[in-house]
C-alpha cells in the first residue's frame, strides 16, 4: 500500500517567490490548535476525512506519535528538496498496526502555505494510489509539513496506519514493545507494491507505474535503439531502473528519472551471450546471469570475474524466464518449450516443480508480480494485448488490457514513481 503516485502529481513545480522571509517549518504535532485559522495541517486533516466519508470510510485519527514521523520525513524532504518514499516508516511508526500506507507530496508557488497544501490534496485525491491509501481501511493518521516561505514550498507525508480499536496511540519512541509486527524488510507495508509495464520506442522509455491505458507517466531517452535493455534493482532500493547492453558492456544507471546520471558500466561475458537478471540470493538487489547454451553462470555481484555458481539446465533451445514463483524473495529460472512451462524454485538441475501449458507457442510472454502478492506469474502478450495471469496455472487471464503499440518493446518493472 505505498502510495503510487506519477510525475505530474509530485512534480508540480511552480513559480519561485524569493526573498520573502527566512525558512520556517510547520510542524504542529498533537493536538491541531484549537480555534486557530485553517492551517496545512488542518486543511490535510479535514479534507482527507472529506475524501474518506465520500467513500463511505470512518475518519481516520491523528495520532501524534505517526505525526512524529510524517514530520521528521516532511523536513528531511525540504532540507533536501528530494522527494522520496521514507524507506523506514513502517518501522519507525508506533507498532501495533495491521496495515500502513504513506503519501509524499509537494507543492511549490501556489501563494502560501495554506493554498499549497490544498493543492497537494487536491493531487492526492486526482492519484489512483494515493486516493486509494486515503480510503483505506485505516484508523490512524499522521501528517507532517515543512514550509519554507522563502520559495513558498511544501513538503507533506501522510502516514496511514490501522490500530485495533483497543491499542493505545503511543507518543514517539515508546512504542518498542510491538514495533515491526508486519514489515518487509525493506520496510514496505505487506501490501506491496505490483509490478507495471514499461515500453520502448526508439531509445525513448515510456514508464507508469501501474498498467495503464493513456500517458505514461515518465518519458525519458537513454542510450541507443539499438541497444539490448536489461531492468533490474541494481541498489536494492525497491524501485528498478534500466541497463542498457551494448557488445559486451552493460551500463548501469540506479535512476529512472535521469538515467544518464551516475552510470557505470561493466564488460559481461561475450557478445553472443544471453544475459539474465535476477535476485538469485534473495538479498534485494538484481544481478546478472550469463546463459551460454544450457549451462548458466549466475552471479550475486555486478562484476567482472567468476560466477558464484555454474548450472547446467535444460537445452540450449529453451527459452527462459526469470522469477520469483514460490514468493521466498529468490528468483530462480523457468523453461519454457513451446507453450509449455517448467517452473522450478531452486536453480539446480533436476526436475521441474511445476509443469503447466499456457497460451500459444507463438504468444510472447513477460514474468512479473501483477498483484503484488510477492509471486511472479506469467503475461502472454500478443500484439498490444496483454492477457495478465496472477496465478500460474492454464485457464483465463485475470485482466486483459490493450497497452502501446505492437511494435514496442516491452519490460516488466518495478517502479514506484514520485
Ligand atoms: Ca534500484
Ligand atoms: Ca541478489
Ligand atoms: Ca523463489
Ligand atoms: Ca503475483
Amino acid at each position: 500500500m505505498l502510495s503510487r503516485a506519477h510525475a505530474l502529481l509530485s512534480r508540480p513545480v511552480r513559480l519561485v517567490a524569493a526573498g520573502l522571509t527566512a525558512a520556517v517549518a510547520l510542524g504542529m504535532l498533537g493536538t491541531a490548535p484549537a480555534a486557530a485559522a485553517d492551517s496545512p495541517l488542518e486543511i490535510i486533516l479535514r479534507e482527507t476525512n472529506d475524501y474518506r466519508a465520500e467513500h463511505g470510510r470512518s475518519a481516520v485519527a491523528l495520532n501524534s506519535g505517526v505525526s512524529a514521523v510524517s514530520q521528521a520525513w516532511s523536513e528531511k524532504m525540504l532540507a533536501s528538496r528530494t522527494l522520496a518514499h521514507n524507506p523506514s516508516y513502517s518501522t519507525q511508526m508506533p507498532g501495533g498496526w495491521s496495515t500502513a500506507a504513506e503519501n509524499v507530496a509537494y507543492a511549490c508557488g501556489y501563494g502560501g502555505a495554506n493554498a499549497n497544501a490544498k493543492r497537494i490534496m487536491h493531487n492526492w485525491r486526482a492519484s489512483a494510489g494515493h486516493a486509494e491509501n486515503m480510503r483505506g481501511a485505516f484508523s490512524d493518521i499522521g501528517i507532517g509539513i515543512a514550509y519554507d516561505a522563502a520559495t513558498d514550498c511544501m513538503y507533506a507525508t501522510q502516514n496511514f496506519g490501522a490500530y485495533p480499536a483497543s491499542s493505545t496511540r503511543m507518543p514517539t519512541g515508546s512504542a518498542s514493545s510491538n514495533t515491526a509486527t508486519v514489515t518487509a524488510d525493506d520496510g514496505r507495508s505487506a501490501a506491496a507494491v505490483s509490478d507495471s509495464l514499461a515500453l520502448r520506442r526508439g531509445n525513448v522509455f515510456y514508464v507508469s507505474d501501474e498498467i495503464k491505458a493513456g500517458p505514461a507517466d515518465l518519458a525519458v531517452s537513454y542510450g541507443r535503439a539499438s541497444d539490448e535493455v536489461l531492468v533490474g534493482d541494481w541498489d536494492g532500493d525497491g524501485q528498478d531502473s534500466f541497463a542498457l547492453r551494448r557488445g559486451r558492456t552493460i551500463y548501469f544507471s540506479n535512476s529512472l528519472t535521469d538515467p544518464n546520471k551516475g552510470t557505470w558500466s561493466v564488460a559481461y561475458g561475450r557478445p553472443s551471450d544471453t544475459i539474465l537478471v535476477g535476485d538469485w540470493d534473495g538479498d534485494g538487489k538484481d544481478t546478472l546471469a550469463v546463459r551460454r547454451g544450457r549451462t548458466y553462470f549466475i552471479a550475486n555481484a555486478i562484476k567482472a570475474g567468476d560466477a558464484d555458481k555454474v548450472v547446467n539446465y535444460g537445452r540450449a533451445s529453451d527459452a527462459i524466464l526469470v522469477g520469483d514463483w514460490d514468493g521466498d524473495g529468490t528468483d530462480t529460472l523457468a523453461v519454457r518449450r513451446g507453450r509449455t512451462y517448467f517452473i522450478a524454485n531452486a536453480i539446480k538441475a533436476g526436475d521441474a516443480d511445476k509443469v503447466v501449458n499456457y497460451g500459444r507457442a507463438s504468444d510472447a510472454t513477460l514474468a512479473g508480480d501483477w498483484d503484488g502478492d510477492g509471486k511472479d506469474t506469467l503475461t502472454v502478450r500478443r500484439g498490444r494485448t496483454y492477457f495478465i495471469a496472477n496465478a500460474i496455472k492454464a485457464g483465463d487471464a485475470d485482466k486483459v488490457v490493450n497497452f502501446g503499440r505492437a511494435g514496442d518493446t516491452v519490460f516488466a518493472i518495478h517502479v514506484d514513481l514520485d
